[in-house]
């Protein structure tokens, strides 16, 4: 390509073509002129806000550089890459981790304090991405650090929302959502007016024969929406590689504006069509496992494929190879059951564009796909009905039919005994209306399916996916059990601890090997070394104590034992057992006397999570908690003992605050029914210790750590389903210690008790599902084994620090390792040493 471009326009583009700053002058220069120049600010305006937005222009320019060169070194590599869809990429800040990745935080320290800023004031400017629910979402984003610091060619696809999650605010105790504008300013992206793609809805199939008498579908008279990309660079750590995250926003087909209409004074009419088209890509379905079947939902959903699915054959199709070299070429994994449109979509393109017969096709879409299944939950496998699917994208039904088809006859074939399998198994559920089943699409159109911990991938497979292990052999699951990036959860969040072990270990190389982590086991009883580590996390204590005094108001000691719990409200995750603990340790503390009281281990209970708008239980959750806060925080009598502390709006900067401050956290969910969990993870790397039930990673983890360094709890999940049966047939007794707190609850302590009868009778009258009665016992008991435990300073410190040294398998560098070795048989691509560009 080089060789076609005469000498001195190279010459003359080589010697303009952008640097990079690396001194601390080169920076404040790039930064200055960002505020002079693209925000025409000055000296005398520029506030943090601007300065925010200076230092990430001068940051991102340096991005693009790397970006732009990576893509061209992928490109002409020309090997297999990873697309990983994904409706949620919870990417949080992206300033921190920019600066941190290209290791140039303390030169834009310098830069900055010299320019009058300092650095944490300015990284707090910076709104967070939040693209996404909880788990799901940020293990996406934890992917794409790994993916291009591990210099894996790869682009993540997604849309963007034009309001990412809502923002929570806790009004008299209750959740409110208000709109998160994130956009207003965002220097990461970049509008990529001259990629769009148009997307079809609705309108007819037309079929006809060919002159060689080939049946031919053409699906026409439809709607056209038209897809913009937004490109957001994604820096891999101590690697030049930058990879790619693309967003799709929907505008309207023919413009933004309708002249007719104006003129002739339809003023609204006149932008009807793109407010319409613009909905697609205007919210984020606040979703987590509930609340489905909303068309729009659909339409984001085929928006998002058709669009990313059109780029990624565009950019195929340019290589000029062979179709049947296209999952040499491309691995596209699809993030739960959202992006299984994907699947007849490039079967159509395949077909009806490419000319291709269906066997051929078919072959090739199955060795694309991977699929990654994030729960069990029965409310969480999406299901769309026939009529919809039939009105908004026929032929992606009868493609869907077709695939079905093939299918059955194959089951009927293998199987002929077993005909009542076919109805299990048929991705068309016969009930009224017909339901289109999008795990079984998802399943039978990949070569693929993994869980994302081992009991979790055990357990689709004797559940869920029980038949298709029979009809697919074993050999198409496979387990990956979830990691987090050690970048953001560790050196990000917690920069002290970072660089204790790094001094210990002579570099900070781990962050790219976290099992070198091992390593600081041998200081487990180094003075010094425990010393420092204990202030560290002391350090952090008082920052989240810092934290929650100006942001809550309420004041907390961090001598305390911190006890922390946050995710996404469900009562599957059982924030409910944990804030009945509280009130029974409450109402214990009440009934012993001043001497007895003054033995007990002071606690902070701190809780977070979003509840999704229209999950009312999980709503009144998050009331009980803030009730019972107000009670006991105001109890002069219990003063420091007891704090109960809900931090609003939770988000992944906030967790990097919340989590290296956990002295233990709760990760309690029901046995059988939490995946994996990640934040698990994130919590004992940062030295705090996890009191869990046998679910999801917690059980990795166990194995990693050690039984003494954790606390397990609870009925197991071999076990879950008897209870349930006896619940419902048998006689349900309550355990008396948990009659006590609602007890207490129906006395009015907290307020009107008619606000929570619901959530009370869910387990005294509705069978207690979650089983929270069951086990109540163990985990107070386990809750008084901590607080003893804790008394022991010393021994709990070498329990985290053990536990810490043995994290080292949870980083998402071995998840995307395994993801690429068993599923995508993909190669990394290592940037070339220097700047040759
Ligand atoms: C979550 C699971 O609930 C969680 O256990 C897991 O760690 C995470 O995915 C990542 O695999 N699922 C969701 C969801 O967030 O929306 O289904």
């Amino acid at each position: 390509v080089e060789a076609s471009i005469p000498e001195p326009q190279r010459a003359a583009w080589k010697k303009y073509s952008a640097k990079e700053f690396t001194t601390p002058d080169e920076f404040e220069q790039a930064v200055v002129k960002h505020i002079e120049t693209t925000l025409a600010r000055s000296l005398f305006n520029c506030d943090e806000a601007a300065a925010y937005s200076g230092t990430a222009l001068a940051f991102r320019d340096r991005l693009v550089i790397e970006w732009n060169r990576t893509q061209q070194q992928q490109t002409l590599a020309d090997q297999k890459r990873v697309y990983y869809l994904s409706l949620e990429f919870l990417m949080g800040r992206a300033l921190d981790n920019a600066m941190l990745n290209v290791g140039m935080k303390d030169v834009a320290r310098k830069g900055l304090s010299e320019l009058g800023f300092r650095m944490e004031d300015i990284v707090s400017q910076e709104r967070d991405a939040a693209l996404g629910n909880g788990g799901l979402g940020r293990l996406a984003a934890c992917f794409l650090d790994s993916l291009a610091t591990l210099n894996y060619p790869a682009w993540g696809y997604a849309l963007r929302y034009k309001y990412g999650i809502f923002r929570q605010e806790i009004i008299d105790g209750y959740q409110v959502e208000v709109p998160d504008y994130w956009l207003d300013f965002n220097p990461w992206e970049f509008p990529r007016h001259d990629v769009t793609v148009d997307v079809q809805f609705y309108g007819n199939v037309r079929k006809y024969m060919d002159e060689s008498g080939k049946q031919v579908s053409v699906w026409e008279n439809g709607e056209i929406v038209t897809a913009v990309a937004y490109d957001a660079p994604v820096p891999g750590y101590g690697t030049r590689t930058t990879n790619n995250l693309r967003l799709w926003s929907s505008k309207a087909s023919h413009g933004e504006f309708d002249f007719t209409k104006f003129n002739s004074g339809e003023y609204e009419a006149s932008v009807a069509d793109q407010q319409r088209a613009e909905t697609i890509s205007a919210v984020l379905y606040p979703n987590d496992s509930l609340e489905r079947g909303k068309e729009l939902r659909l339409k984001q959903q085929y928006f998002w494929c058709a669009a990313s699915l059109y780029d990624i054959v565009r950019r195929f199709k340019k290589s000029k190879k062979a179709w049947k070299d296209f999952p040499n070429q491309v691995a596209i994994q699809l993030n739960d059951t959202h992006p299984t449109l994907a699947i007849p979509e490039l079967q159509r393109i395949l077909i009806d564009q490419e000319g291709l017969e269906w066997d051929e096709a078919w072959s090739i879409v199955q060795s694309t796909f991977g699929y990654t299944n994030h729960t069990v939950l029965p409310e969480a496998l999406e299901k769309w009905s026939v009529p919809l699917i039939q009105h908004l994208l026929p032929r992606h039904l009868q493609i869907i039919y077709d695939i079905n088809l093939n299918f059955l006859q194959y089951v009927e074939r293998n199987f002929p005994k077993e005909r009542d399998m076919l109805s299990r198994v048929s991705i068309i559920e016969e009930s009224n209306p017909k339901m289109v089943r999008m795990a079984y699409l998802a399943l039978i159109g990949s070569h693929k399916v993994n869980g994302v911990a081992e009991l979790h991938s055990d357990l689709i497979k004797t559940t869920i996916f029980k038949d298709f292990v029979k009809i697919y052999g074993p050999d198409k699951f496979t387990n990956v059990t979830n990691g987090i990036t050690p970048r953001r959860w560790l050196h990000q969040a917690n920069p002290r601890l970072s660089e204790l072990i790094a001094s210990k270990l002579g570099s900070y190389d781990y962050l790219r090997d976290l099992t070198l982590l091992h390593k600081i086991e041998a200081y487990v009883d180094d003075k010094e070394f425990r010393k420092a580590f204990q202030d560290i996390k002391y350090a952090n204590k008082a920052r989240l104590a810092a934290y929650t005094l100006e942001v809550q108001g309420i004041k907390v000691n961090p001598k305390a034992l911190f006890d922390i719990q946050v995710k996404r409200i469900h009562e599957y995750k059982r924030q409910q057992l944990n804030i009945f603990g509280v009130i029974h340790r409450y109402l214990e503390l009440k009934a012993m006397s001043p001497k007895d009281r003054n033995k007990v281990q002071p606690r902070v209970s701190f809780f977070g999570g979003k509840a999704a708008p229209g999950y009312w239980m999980a709503k009144t959750v998050i009331h009980l908690i803030n009730q019972v806060s107000k009670v006991i925080n105001a109890d002069k009598e219990i003063g420091d003992l007891l704090k109960v502390v809900f931090l609003e709006d939770y988000n992944v900067s906030k967790a990097e605050i919340i989590i290296p401050a956990s002295d233990i956290s709760e990760h309690i969910s029901t046995a059988g029914t939490e995946a994996s969990g990640t934040s698990n993870m994130k919590f004992v790397l940062n030295g705090g210790l996890v009191i869990g039930t046998c679910d999801g990673a917690n059980i990795e983890i166990t194995r990693e750590v050690g039984e003494d360094n954790i606390f397990l709890f609870g009925n197991l999940s071999e076990d879950v389903e008897d209870l349930r049966h006896q619940h419902f047939y048998g006689d349900f007794k309550l355990d008396p210690m948990l009659q006590k707190v609602f007890d207490t609850i129906k006395s009015g302590m907290f307020g009107d008790a008619g606000q929570f009868s619901a959530l009370v009778n869910s387990i005294v009258e509705h069978g207690d599902y979650y089983l929270v009665s069951d086990d109540f016992k163990s985990y107070i008991d386990t809750q008084k084994l901590i607080d003893e435990a804790y008394k022991d300073q010393e021994a709990w410190l070498t329990k985290t620090i053990t536990s810490v040294s043995r994290m080292g398998f949870f980083s998402s560098d071995r998840c995307i390792d395994e993801y690429a070795e068993m599923i995508w048989n993909v190669e990394p691509l290592t940037p070339p040493k220097q700047n040759g560009a």
